[in-house]
């Protein structure tokens, strides 16, 4: 989220659209319905289900999945047309007047420099013009014909509401009452906000789905606002954590990046391409300090082994090749390349997509390890379960070793919320039998591989035998050590920037925060952007104090990262003058000699309004981008591509690129996809809110309220097919089946797309066969193992089926 919970209730318009706040976070979704009823806030859900969140809505609109970007495209084109945006901060504080280069352009579906025999961009095309000092040349009159704005209204002017109605099947008076209302957030003095989550991200289009609405948010002037943002409501307690803290196969804690094989052979090379240069004069441009975050990493991870003269270990990191993503694991598995697997706190077999071609992949290792608390469908893969699993167990080799782990609420720690905020949580209760705690199991493994290194040597010893690994019990390491080491601390006494005669912060001490970081080795810290987390002066994530400073800002309680700022980007809150543009929304503003309010400022505190310092300071241009230009794999501008399983089999805006031209996929996925002809619904997956995942259906309260696997089927569907309440169905793809109850709705509505009727089958993704709910099919047996090209997060929410009656 760039706001946080709270501050929903300060919007005054609230579109939820390709998330089901109500079912999925209904404790956060509170603050929706605070803002309606303190403010009369209206609130529109968008999505193809009339769900729980519909349920409490001012209007609900049907839409097919995988078309958000056709209607969001379409809210551009109509804004745009209507003069509905905000027009000082797009001036002020987008790239809209910055020119791009010549050699770039847009044709039928494709954007220039594809290659397709690799179905790949290069990206060269998508940038800007630079003039003699590197800096991007700008238009101010934004009516230059290669000026982002121009560029990006002949874009969108495709995108009419007559073209969102024929992709999306979406009524036209409710597409436009959106429009209409999203552009009343227009005026400086009103701000809407966006709620979403995996109706957006699980698509082979899924991070194109979130910019066109960031770049609506740009053009509104609702970026940095209270009541407004951006705000991704996130999913497994902790996953957002687990993002900050770089558990991806390219990354690196606090968003750096993992060095790369290819593009990054030594220290130097790697600095130099990932520290941007600065677009625009007088940027602060906060990645410039990328070489302090990296060198103060490799100092908390190497320690005393990491020297200036060996290049702080950057020999010894690991450096990659490909995006080890899930789809790409289960493949190498599937070929038989990886011979053991350890799965800590996951439920693969049930989570990843196409169960069947996971279980022969599975079904080819020599081992596999499970951290878990209760036994899970992974654990037991290699077990019959009639039609839902049908496997010969004497022909699956796989040993399968158990260790039993704790759950969260058995273990002290800190867990990062959708809002950044780094809330520290005490144990409950003592864990049972023989389970462990995460952080002794690896431990206890990391000190014993050690051992057997230090004995035997072996092939890249290094990288474990220098480890900086200082714990009171090494194969024990506490979440207070842990959470110290994120902090970071001095290796040697550091001067005060402000006056350099005074020490800040003396040698062993804790940090006050990232400012302080260096690029010499003087000190260490694991995750720069949770630096102030645990300071000097204690535990931060263990405040509780709730005093309100204003619209519902508590600094106080708990901690958020960055610096503890609750608003990213909270400079665009206030106009070029540094003025709040609604003085009801007061957060932060320039006092004459430095910014003050009850945020902590995203700027430099006493960079004057005038000084030519811009809003967004993570971004060398330093402003928001409308234009993204080399960021993504896909495209500058998100263009709609239907799913790689379309249901009318055709691209109305380009008939020639259909789906995604810049999609990954593995030969055999690609052949296990299915067409509209053979599989003419659309099946999309959902939670529901009496389960979490694939575990509550072991807890008996979980399990009797929601004891048995079902699929919604809209009325006009169930008719053609004489299905009623009740009768059993199964549901099939190319890849897979599940049996299931029949629940016969009003809630999934037929659409009419392109000329034909879509009907949507609804299928929640909770079932499987342990547990002490009522056994089921796993529902990730239908869709296909094909994922976002950027992220490679799996399109589990749009995939082709067919239906029978059983
Ligand atoms: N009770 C409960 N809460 C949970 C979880 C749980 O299992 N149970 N899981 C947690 C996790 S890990 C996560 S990631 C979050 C997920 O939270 P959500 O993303 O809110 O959950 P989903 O039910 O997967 O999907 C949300 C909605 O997206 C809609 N949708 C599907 N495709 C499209 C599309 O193409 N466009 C649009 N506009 N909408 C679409 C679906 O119909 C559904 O209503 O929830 C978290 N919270
Ligand atoms: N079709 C379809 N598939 C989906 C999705 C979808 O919307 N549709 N959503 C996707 C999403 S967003 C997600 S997040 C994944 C979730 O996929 P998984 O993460 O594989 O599913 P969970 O059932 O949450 O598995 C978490 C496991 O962690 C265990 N656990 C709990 N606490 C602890 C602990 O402290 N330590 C350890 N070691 N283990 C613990 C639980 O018992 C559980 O078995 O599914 C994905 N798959
Ligand atoms: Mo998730």
């Amino acid at each position: 989220m760039t706001n946080s919970w709270v501050d929903i209730k300060n919007a005054d318009f609230i579109l939820v659209m390709g998330g089901n706040a109500a079912e999925a976070h209904p404790v956060g979704f509170k603050w929706a319905i605070e803002a309606k009823k303190t403010r009369g806030t209206k609130l529109i859900v968008v999505d193809p289900r009339y769900n729980r969140t519909a349920s409490v809505s001012d209007l609900y609109l049907p839409i097919r999945v995988g078309t958000d970007i056709a209607f969001l495209g379409g809210v551009i084109n109509w804004l745009i047309k209507n003069d509905k945006i905000q027009w000082e901060y797009v001036k002020a504080y987008t790239n809209a007047a910055l020119i791009v280069r010549e050699d770039y352009h847009f044709d039928e579906g494709l954007f220039s420099g594809y290659d397709e025999a690799k179905s790949k961009y290069d990206k060269s095309s998508w940038s800007y013009e630079l003039d003699e000092a590197g800096l991007a040349k700008t238009d101010p009159t934004l009516q230059h014909p290669r000026s982002v704005w121009q560029l990006m209204k002949q874009h969108y002017s495709r995108y009419t509401p007559e073209t969102v109605n024929n992709i999306c099947g979406t009524p036209t008076d409710g597409f436009l009452e959106v429009c209409r209302q999203l552009g009343e957030t227009a005026k400086p003095d009103k701000a809407g906000t966006i709620l979403y989550a995996l109706g957006w991200t699980q698509h082979t289009t899924g991070s194109q789905n979130i910019r066109t609405m960031a770049m609506i948010q740009l053009l509104l002037g609702n970026i940095g606002m209270p009541g407004g943002g951006v705000n991704a409501l996130r999913g497994h307690s902790n996953i957002q954590g687990l993002s900050d803290l770089g558990l991806l196969s390219t990354s690196l804690p606090g968003y750096l990046t993992l060095p790369s094989e290819a593009d990054h052979p030594d220290l130097a090379t790697y600095l130099a391409k990932t520290t941007p240069k600065a677009l625009q004069a007088g940027q602060l441009n906060y990645w410039s300090n990328t070489p302090k975050f990296f060198v103060s990493l490799m100092k908390w991870m190497w320690g005393d082994n990491a020297t200036k003269d060996n290049d702080w270990g950057y020999g010894w990191l690991p450096k990659w090749d490909k995006m080890y993503d899930v789809l790409h694991i289960a493949e190498l598995m599937h070929q038989g390349k990886i011979s053991g697997f350890i799965v800590q706190g996951f439920n693969p077999l049930a989570s990843f997509p196409d169960v069947a071609k996971v279980t022969e992949a599975f079904s080819k290792l020599k081992y596999m390890v499970i951290i878990d608390p209760i036994a899970t469908e992974t654990s037991t893969f290699w077990q019959n379960h009639g039609d839902a699993h049908d496997v010969d167990p004497a022909k699956i080799q796989t040993e399968v070793f158990r260790l039993p782990s704790t759950c969260f609420a058995e273990e002290d720690g800190s867990i990062v919320n959708s809002a950044r905020w780094l809330q520290w949580h005490w144990k409950g209760a003592e864990p049972p039998g023989e389970a462990r705690g995460d952080n002794e199991i690896i431990g206890e493994l990391f000190v014993a591989v050690r051992e057997l290194y230090r004995k035997e040597g072996g092939k890249l010893a290094d990288p474990i035998l220098k480890v900086n690994w200082n714990y009171h019990d090494p194969a024990s390491p506490t979440p207070a050590e842990l959470a110290m080491e994120m902090n970071g601390k001095a290796l040697s006494d550091l001067p005060d920037p402000a006056d350099p005669a005074k020490i800040a912060v003396k040698k062993g001490e804790q940090l006050p925060g990232f400012a302080l970081l260096q690029d010499d080795g003087r000190t260490a810290c694991a995750c720069w952007i949770f630096s102030g987390c645990w300071t000097q002066a204690g535990n931060q994530m263990a405040r509780r104090d709730n005093t309100d400073t204003g619209l519902g800002n508590t600094p106080g309680w708990s901690w958020s990262w960055p610096a503890n700022r609750r608003i990213l980007y909270n400079r665009a809150s206030c106009d070029p003058s540094g003025k709040p543009w609604d003085p009801k929304r007061k957060l932060i503003s320039w006092n004459g000699e430095k910014w003050v309010g009850g945020d902590v400022p995203d700027f430099k505190i006493d960079a004057a309004p005038d000084s030519g310092m811009q809003p967004f300071i993570m971004n060398p241009e330093g402003v928001g981008r409308l234009f993204s230009a080399d960021k993504l794999v896909d495209g500058p501008f998100p263009e709609h591509y239907e799913p790689m399983e379309s249901p009318i089999g055709t691209n109305p805006l380009h008939p020639k690129v259909v789906s995604s031209p810049a999609v990954r996929i593995f030969k055999t996925d690609r052949e296990r996809l299915g067409t509209h002809q053979d599989y003419p619904y659309v099946g999309t997956t959902y939670r529901l809110t009496e389960h979490f995942q694939f575990w509550t259906k072991s807890v008996l309260l979980n399990a009797i309220a929601q004891p048995e696997q079902f699929v919604e089927i809209g009325e006009a569907l169930a008719r053609e097919k004489g299905i009623v309440q009740g009768d059993m169905v199964k549901v099939s793809s190319k890849r897979g089946f599940v049996k299931a109850k029949a629940v016969v709705t009003k809630r999934l509505m037929a659409l009419k797309v392109n000329g034909q009727t879509v009907h949507q089958i609804g299928i929640p993704l909770h079932w499987g066969w342990e547990g002490v709910a009522r056994p089921g099919y796993l529902t990730n047996s239908l869709p296909p193992a094909v994922g976002d090209c950027n992220t490679q997060t799996p399109e589990y929410k749009a995939f082709l089926v067919k239906l029978e009656k059983l």
